[in-house]
């Protein structure tokens, strides 16, 4: 536990003293944001205490290190965070009361930091937090983005991006180690050649210096003084400006290069499964790898005086492929700056990198020019084509003379790095983030690979910081379940089962449905501020948040939507079980048909919310500029989870997790982690529809599926798509998505993702949502069951799962 205990009035003394230092203002006259602020950097000075004492821990005692590579770390805001952690979160609270002001508003001060795109930069963030408290020595390494994903403004329902500048508040979580600043080169000539002795010599020369500026964020763990880091790299121009070319009159040259390093840390691509082959993206993946390895290389040597044991001490864990370029790097450091041989350099890489998967959207599968990979790294270019030619040596031993077998799996060809062929050659680990997705790497992407090195995958599914997302952000349920069962399953989540047995408590079912109602309030009250549209309390609050994107299926959720209009626009007087739909969503800003969805569902909205005769039974909320402290909001509210997607696409999923542990019932499809979840709470618990991925894959194979057949046959999809080709009465022409439902497009078939297909199966089973929500006790008696079992989801069991397995060191933590 936290040595020190935090009282009111020393942090009420604290706060004062830090306004007074670095504000120069007494209580009275402070504003919001210095308070927040003060309370800040009051948070800040314990954490950077317990980091100190962490790292020295690690020096003494030598145990082995994860570092956690992940161009993307969506950690939300820090402040509640890390007071909950520390166990301060109360005697802040009533400190700030004390002083005056409501701890909600201070902590709205904080921004959002939002560096990630979705699901894998929120997991990493999970995952520090789970390394935190089970003590896992783990450092988290990325990019401090200046500009962190964009901000969404919904403008005439369109999306609109706007930069955001998180730096400004977020800052004082981050404390520079200038000291530990590096130097990546990019760009250049290389030339190597054997001198007399037969020996190995680079030369590489007129390259672009660039240096790694780190950042630390301590990431505290709840109930430990042990302190992940996450050291974030600031890319930054070794030379104000070039001299030489500014005094030779070359005055824009030497302005355009020192613009073009400092460039690298500016902006996180918003691409999310989708790969864009852009040079800076390639960049910044290279700069991330090497500043790390450097880092970790330099200490390490300091320390031991060699890297030869470096594979006992350190685990590299990818995540995605995004930093396999570590492999080459490692190997580069080995070999050109430490004198290694080939041998024993790939021995070492090959038994310290760890790589997680996270998609099988062949268009989110790295690739790279290797003429782009040539240029900006000629050096890590050669040593790729080396372990390509080595690696199809190795594949000829398994397959003999098939040349078509050996060329599709070589790490490069057609002029291309094939990134998730590297990352596989590389590691001694490779897993999938759900069952389901770890069997679909196993059978359908990786196959052949499985056929050789079946011992090295493995499946960890995710899971979630559930402090934050249960104890943090629903507070109410919380204090619920630990009047039953206590405090254990803060840190063992599986003691949450225990509420099992109150599932016929009629008492606590009911407290269970009045909390819902608060926090359903809470969002009500969120929506009329920033929709102003006044949504029916009495309704089922229905929530799809997620990225936007085709295989995700928004569109069959609006689909149903529309169906449902129709519905009561002829029957109004219809015994219907009110519905608020409510999304939430950003699309990539080149992604069009994933823009006009967001537009389709403004549109409806504004349609239904127009029309007196629908409006109090059906709604439509679009949420503009959904992030993790939205989130916060909405989870607790939630009482339908929309997991949707077609069967095999989502790997895991890990907002299904959080609504689930909020209490509220999925209706999904038997895709990613869904396939737990309903193995966890029963199929009488969770609303499950649709094709199977085996289902779902052969259709696909098949080429048979003709959704222009069921729009033929289906009445009910007939006036849906044809209400879309007519409009919805506010002029935007949406025959653009009706064609690509009934005729395909963009070089893709008609219905790509089958929602015509899963349309019958999904109304079928909105329909026993509402039938089910009738029964209030029967409703409230599901989502218990649904929270019981949610503890298997936490992320502490995940990183138990990974230290256990894959990085082999020691974990608090007690399955
Ligand atoms: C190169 C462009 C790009 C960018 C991001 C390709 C791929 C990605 C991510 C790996 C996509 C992603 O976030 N995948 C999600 O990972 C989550 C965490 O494991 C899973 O829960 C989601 O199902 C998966 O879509």
């Amino acid at each position: 536990m936290p040595k020190t205990q935090y009282t009111k009035t020393a942090l009420k003394e604290a706060i004062a003293g830090k306004l007074q230092r670095h504000f120069a203002c007494e209580v009275e006259d402070a504003t919001k944001d210095q308070v927040y602020e003060a309370c800040a950097l009051v948070v800040r000075d314990a954490l950077t205490e317990h980091m100190i004492e962490t790292q020295n821990e690690v020096e003494r005692d030598g145990e082995r290190q994860v570092h956690y590579l992940c161009m993307e770390f969506l950690v939300g805001r820090s402040l509640r965070n890390n007071a909950y952690n520390l166990g301060m979160l109360d005697a802040l609270t009533a400190a700030l009361k004390d002083m005056g002001f409501e701890m909600a508003d201070i902590f709205e001060e904080e921004a959002d930091p939002g560096l990630g795109n979705g699901g894998l930069g929120r997991l990493a963030a999970c995952y520090m937090d789970g390394m935190a408290t089970d003590g896992v020595r783990g450092t988290g390494y990325s990019i401090r983005y200046e500009h962190g994903i964009f901000k969404q403004k919904i403008v005439e329902g369109q999306q609109v991006e706007l930069p955001d500048s998180w730096l400004s508040t977020g800052e004082v979580w981050q404390i520079p180690a200038m000291d530990e600043t590096r130097e990546v080169k990019i760009g250049g000539t290389v030339d190597t050649y054997f001198d007399d002795n037969g020996k190995l010599v680079v030369n590489y020369h007129d390259y672009t210096p660039v240096l790694a500026v780190p950042y630390d964020m301590p990431i505290s763990g709840y109930g430990t003084n042990n302190i992940a880091r996450l050291r974030l790299w600031k890319a930054q121009s070794p030379i104000a400006l070039d001299m030489k070319l500014f005094s030779s009159g070359e005055y824009l040259k030497a302005l355009e290069k020192h613009a073009l390093a400092e460039t690298i840390s500016m902006v996180l691509y918003p691409e999310d499964n989708h790969r864009e082959g852009q040079s800076l993206r390639l960049k910044q993946q290279y700069f991330l790898v090497s500043a790390t390895l450097q880092d970790i290389c330099a200490k390490h040597k300091a320390k031991y005086g060699t890297l030869e044991n470096f594979a006992h001490k350190h685990v590299l864990h990818i995540n995605d492929t995004h930093p396999t370029l570590v492999i080459p790097e490692l190997m580069r450091i080995l070999m050109d700056e430490n004198d290694m041989s080939w041998e024993q350099a790939w021995n070492i890489t090959s038994q310290s990198v760890a790589y997680t998967n996270h998609t099988v959207m062949p268009e989110a599968l790295e690739c790279w020019p290797v003429s782009l990979v040539q240029e900006l790294m000629p050096r890590i270019m050669q040593i790729i084509y080396e372990i390509n030619e080595r690696f199809c040596k190795e594949l000829w031993n398994y397959f003999p003379n098939d040349f078509q077998k050996i060329s599709k799996l070589a790490i490069v060809a057609d002029d291309t790095v094939r990134m998730a062929h590297l990352a596989i050659a590389g590691s001694f680990s490779i897993n999938g983030v759900s069952a389901l997705h770890s069997e679909i790497l196993k059978e359908r992407v990786f196959t052949d690979f499985y056929k050789i090195y079946s011992s090295k995958f493995c499946n960890v599914t995710n899971g979630i910081a559930h402090r934050r997302w249960l104890c943090e952000a629903n507070p109410e349920l919380a204090e619920l379940i630990e009047s039953k069962i206590g405090t254990g399953y803060r840190t063992h989540p599986s003691e949450l089962q225990v509420l099992n047995n109150y599932a016929d408590d009629k008492e606590l079912l009911d407290k269970l449905g009045e909390i819902k109602r608060h926090n359903k309030q809470r969002l009500a009250d969120y929506i009329k501020e920033h929709n102003g549209i006044e949504v029916n309390m009495d309704s089922i609050f229905d929530v799809q948040v997620k990225r936007l994107h085709e295989y995700k299926r928004q569109m069959l959720n609006i689909l149903h939507i529309i169906s449902l209009y129709h519905k009561l626009k002829d029957n109004p007087d219809m015994d219907f079980v009110p519905r608020t739909f409510i999304f939430g969503s950003k699309a990539a800003p080149g992604y069009a048909v994933a823009k006009k969805t967001i537009q389709l569902i403004n549109s409806i909205s504004k349609m239904i919310d127009n029309d007196p005769a629908v409006r109090d039974k059906l709604k439509v909320v679009f949420l503009e500029d959904y992030k993790v402290s939205l989130a916060e909001i909405i989870m607790p509210a939630a009482e339908v989870s929309e997991q949707i997607s077609i069967a095999g696409k989502e790997a895991s999923g890990t907002g299904n997790m959080k609504f689930m542990m909020n209490g509220a019932l999925t209706i999904g499809t038997m895709d990613g982690a869904n396939v737990e979840i309903c193995e966890a709470v029963g199929k009488e618990n969770i609303f499950i529809f649709g094709m199977e991925t085996p289902e779902a894959e052969a259709l696909a194979a098949s080429g048979s599926y003709e959704p222009m057949v069921i729009y033929q046959n289906d009445p009910v999809i007939r006036r849906v798509l044809d209400q879309m080709i007519h409009g919805f009465g506010d002029g935007v022409d949406y025959t653009d998505i009706a064609n690509l439902l009934l005729h395909g497009g963009n070089g893709g078939p008609a219905d790509r993702y089958m929602s015509l297909k899963d349309f019958a199966s999904y109304a079928e089973a909105q329909e026993r949502v509402s039938q089910t929500y009738r029964d209030q006790d029967q409703w409230n008696r599901m989502a218990l069951i649904n929270i019981a079992n949610s503890g298997r989801f936490a992320a502490d069991r995940s990183i138990a799962e990974y230290a256990q397995n894959i990085w082999r060191v020691k974990t608090n933590f007690a399955f």
